[in-house]
């Protein structure tokens, strides 16, 4: 089975064990796919994400899904491009790495992230595809779960992007 799919569409329609939010530090909501999630999900979410206390970047929390189709929403935060010299590029590759140990951690099968820091925080797009793809690839490597990583493209672009990289890196997972 392939572990890693492709995905074009929006994340909150996804019927997954978990669906990854692109959040901010503070975890109440936000633009972007933040603010789909929580619309889709209800009130239920930022009342539940207001116990957690927010979130530093790079790190990741986990809630119920409410009334998405999804069971749960790991919230990560995401880099702000910076320019690329404030390690930008290892807090981005922990957001999908402590994503995946939640998920694992919590016995889930699939999960779906969208292009996180991509949009808003302006991570160039090619080089955030290549860590997101390297980083479940390399914990695929070594853990059974989660069985299932869905990257959900927004865009017809993005996916052309996502493809291409993923050809390059070749996943054998
Ligand atoms: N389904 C899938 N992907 C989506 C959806 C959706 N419904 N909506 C947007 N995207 P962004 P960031 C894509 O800006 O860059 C918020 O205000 C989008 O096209 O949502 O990490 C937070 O509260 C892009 O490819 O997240 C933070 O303050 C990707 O999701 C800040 O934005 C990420 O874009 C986080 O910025």
């Amino acid at each position: 089975m392939n572990r890693i799919v492709l995905h074009q569409g929006d994340i909150t329609q996804l019927a997954v064990d978990a669906i990854v939010n692109a959040a901010n530090s503070s975890l109440l909501g936000g633009g972007g796919v933040d603010g789909a999630i929580h619309r889709a999900a209800g009130p239920e979410l930022v009342q539940e994400c207001r116990m957690l206390h927010g979130c530093k970047t790079g790190d990741a929390k986990i809630t119920a899904g409410y009334r998405l189709p999804a069971k749960h929403v790991i919230h990560t935060v995401g880099p702000v491009w910076q320019g690329g010299d404030s390690n930008e590029d290892a807090l981005l590759a922990s957001c999908y790495q402590k994503s995946l140990e939640l998920a694992e951690k919590h016995g889930l099968k699939a999960i779906a992230f969208p292009a996180i820091s991509t949009g808003i925080y302006r991570f160039p797009l090619e080089r955030a595809t290549r860590i997101a793809l390297t980083t479940t690839q390399n914990f695929l490597k070594s853990h059974a779960l989660p069985e299932q990583v869905i990257f959900v493209c927004f865009s017809q672009h993005d996916l052309e992007v996502y493809r291409q990289i993923l050809a390059e890196v070749h996943p054998d997972t």
